[in-house]
């Protein structure tokens, strides 16, 4: 394992070395009392095949512990991953919020970011369709303050109060538990169908954002509309967006459904795997600001999360960068027991009355109180503060600390302890005034109401491959629901938001196309929307790239080309076989496999490369596990590179009419497929062509083969 960063200025990584166990080689084991034990494995009894006695406290209190291993799972957020980091703003913000974390460039944040699935339980597969979430804990100098959001900008319902029935709708069905990780069942269509606030995220959820690539490349949102505050307390809504430096990335369909047996834990080991190879994952925090005087200006109402600001009316500031640059010792102790609340605010930063949030600011709390098993959970390493807590809570279960002192105020006995910030004192936390003049009424809010809006901004924003995965996806789901009256009803649904959707979709799960309602035309498009526009700056850096290799390979072009894809930016190059070990290349030298072919997939990997060497590429071409692993690349739009007899490969392959180098010809690249016919190191076009292909990430133009 890779020594971990060191970050000897970082309280949060100080704070943690006084809570590391002691070193297990520094001495023998012992029971949990502290006794030294000289026998684990056989537990006491009378007589070498006697009956097992009670009397063996050792047994006993490694069975009860064993038993006692489990608390229950997130009832959302089950599956996660997480890692520390920290944050640091590009400038001050004292303009909008007097948040401490948020003033000072040279002022680093630790963090802790955990990212989830939603609906999977905790041993779920990472590539499901799915919301993701990500949440940040920020330990700052004025206490914790979570950002608990999501990738995606909006959310299915409106009021939390329908939180729990929009929960049991996705949730596996009551009577089975199936399914597992998946929307696609009938209870969820049928909340859906029958409650069109769903519809915008439901987009999100049908669109390729709902099967990342890479935790590393995705977006996050904090969803609602939040309020900076400054320090003369005036209020500013905002809503925060994280930006992947990386860009934004996807799978398609039916690679994640395929890495989901073939890698379950994909995305968890990636955000591990690349933290502890130094390719420390950044993000940019940027920011939505709205004057408290607009909060009436849009034409939908800033307190509704479902609804975006779209990035054309209110531009996305960035204010400063996130780096996750170190994994948690234990998984368990930190990744599971952390616990967020939207409600951990620090001075500088506000609610708004969006009900959703109001909801949530209850929930979190409540939640952790059953599953971290009572009140002081706070103490648990990754949940504290890096700041003193001083307060009258004391007791309760697993109480770790020795408070002394009076437990109660106001005290005398106690010396008055601890004092009472002053109101002026800027560390203190202050609400903002806002004024609240109500009657008691269940009722949403008028400007609660449109519901199909968003949805159409978003359908028309997406580029024509991103609409045909999202019918794709439509169809997958829908498909999977018994209820023909739900399939109906979605398709009604959709045809509000857009009838071309509608009649693809309606088409695909055998119900009748809804009636072609009144032409309306679609709105502008917000290109924001689109992973198109979101793909980054056309770097290689973490890139997969798998080559396919065996016995008599081009060793002198392949160092060549690895030399090239690792300068051009930190691609990963891996060189599989057969077999294990290693294979002789053509000058009679062995070469290190990385993997054995059995043991990966062609949907582990972002690109494949068959290079030269004629023997190599016969074996190769011969080897149905190296075909199946280029046609699946191919199909699954991923960069594709031949070189020398390796084009040969390709060529026997039907790669849906891609054009390939010929013998005696130059390099032709052409939708992804990069070929040379060179022997020996490729020229400097090859290189360029190959990188490119990958920074593209996807090529979608290689109908009908591809998707
Ligand atoms: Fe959550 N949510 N949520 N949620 N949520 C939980 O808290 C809840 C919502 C989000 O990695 C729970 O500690 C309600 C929106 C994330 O530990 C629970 C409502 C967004 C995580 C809870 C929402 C989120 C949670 C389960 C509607 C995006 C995982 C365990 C009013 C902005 C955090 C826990 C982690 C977890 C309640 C809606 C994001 C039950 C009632 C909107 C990222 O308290």
């Amino acid at each position: 394992m890779a020594p971990q960063q060191d970050r000897p200025g970082d309280p949060k990584q100080r704070q943690r070395e006084a809570y590391r166990a002691p070193d297990p080689a520094g001495g023998p084991l012992t029971t949990d009392q502290g006794v030294v034990v000289d026998h684990t494995d056989d537990a006491l009894a009378a007589g070498e095949r006697g009956p097992t006695l009670l009397e063996d406290f050792h047994f006993r209190e490694k069975i009860t512990r064993f038993d006692h291993e489990r608390i229950p799972e997130r009832v959302v957020h089950a599956r996660g991953a997480g890692a520390y980091g920290w944050f640091e703003p590009y400038h001050s913000c004292a303009e909008f919020t007097k948040a401490a974390f948020l003033q000072d460039p040279s002022v680093r944040t630790p963090v802790f970011v955990r990212f989830s699935t939603v609906q999977g339980p905790r041993g779920s597969a990472d590539t499901v369709r799915d919301v993701r979430g990500f949440a940040t804990k920020f330990y700052t100098s004025e206490g914790n303050y979570d950002l608990v959001g999501n990738n995606f900008p909006v959310f299915f319902i409106q009021d939390g109060i329908k939180f729990p029935d929009f929960v049991h709708a996705v949730k596996p069905e009551p009577h089975n538990d199936i399914p597992t990780g998946a929307s696609a069942h009938d209870t969820f269509w049928d909340f859906v169908s029958l409650q069109p606030e769903t519809l915008h995220a439901v987009f999100w959820l049908m669109s390729d954002r709902a099967i990342p690539r890479s935790y590393r490349m995705m977006q996050g949102f904090g969803v609602h509309t939040f309020r900076f505050v400054d320090a003369r307390g005036r209020g500013t809504f905002v809503k925060f967006h994280w930006k992947p430096k990386l860009g934004v990335h996807s799978l398609v369909w039916d690679e994640a459904q395929e890495i989901q047996g073939r890698d379950p834990d994909y995305n968890r080991r990636d955000l591990w795997d690349m933290i502890e190879a130094g390719h420390h994952p950044e993000w940019e925090l940027g920011v939505q600001l709205v004057p408290e005087e607009d909060e009436h200006a849009f034409d939908f109402d800033l307190l509704d999360a479902t609804k975006i600001i779209p990035e054309e009316l209110v531009p996305v500031r960035p204010i400063g960068r996130m780096v996750l640059d170190r994994n948690p010792d234990n998984f368990f102790a930190e990744t599971e027991q952390i616990a967020f609340h939207t409600a951990n605010v620090v001075p500088g930063i506000d609610f708004t009355n969006d009900p959703l949030l109001q909801a949530r600011n209850f929930s979190y709390l409540d939640t952790q109180l059953i599953r971290l098993g009572g009140p002081n959970f706070a103490q648990i390493p990754v949940n504290q503060p890096v700041v003193p807590v001083r307060n009258h809570q004391r007791d309760g279960y697993h109480q770790g600390r020795l408070h002394t002192g009076a437990n109660y105020g106001k005290n005398s006995l106690g010396g008055g302890c601890p004092g009472i910030a002053d109101a002026t004192d800027p560390r203190a936390y202050s609400h903002l005034q806002e004024r609240v003049d109500g009657r008691k009424i269940r009722k949403r809010s008028l400007s609660f109401e449109d519901f199909y809006s968003q949805p159409a901004l978003f359908w028309h924003s997406m580029a024509d491959w991103e609409k045909r995965h999202m019918v794709e996806a439509f169809r997958f789901e829908l498909g999977k629901v018994n209820s023909v009256r739900v399939r109906g009803r979605t398709v009604d649904q959709l045809a509000l938001v857009d009838h071309e959707l509608a009649a693809a979709v309606a088409e695909g799960i055998g119900v009748p196309l809804p009636e072609q309602p009144e032409g309306t035309p679609g709105p502008v498009p917000s290109p924001a929307l689109s992973i198109e526009s979101l793909k980054g700056p056309g770097t290689i850096a973490t890139r997969q790239i798998a080559v396919l290799v065996a016995d008599g390979v081009d060793g002198a072009q392949l160092d060549a080309v690895r030399e090239t894809l690792e300068a051009a930016g930190g691609a990963v190059v891996e060189e599989l076989a057969a077999r294990d070990g290693t294979v002789r290349d053509a000058g009679g030298g062995a070469r290190p496999v990385t993997r054995a072919l059995p043991t990966v997939a062609a949907v582990l990997y972002d690109a494949v490369l068959v290079p030269g060497g004629p023997d190599s590429a016969l074996a190769v071409g011969a080897d149905p596990a190296a075909v199946r692993f280029v046609r699946d690349a191919f199909r699954h739009g991923k960069p594709v590179g031949g070189l020398g007899a390796g084009v040969g490969v390709l060529g026997a392959l039907d790669l849906g009419g891609v054009e390939l180098a010929r013998n005696g010809g130059g390099m032709v690249a052409d939708r992804g497929v990069v070929t040379d016919p060179v022997t020996g190191p490729p020229g400097e076009d090859f290189g360029r062509a190959f990188t490119e292909a990958v920074a593209a990430h996807r090529h979608w133009g290689r109908t009908p083969a591809a998707h």
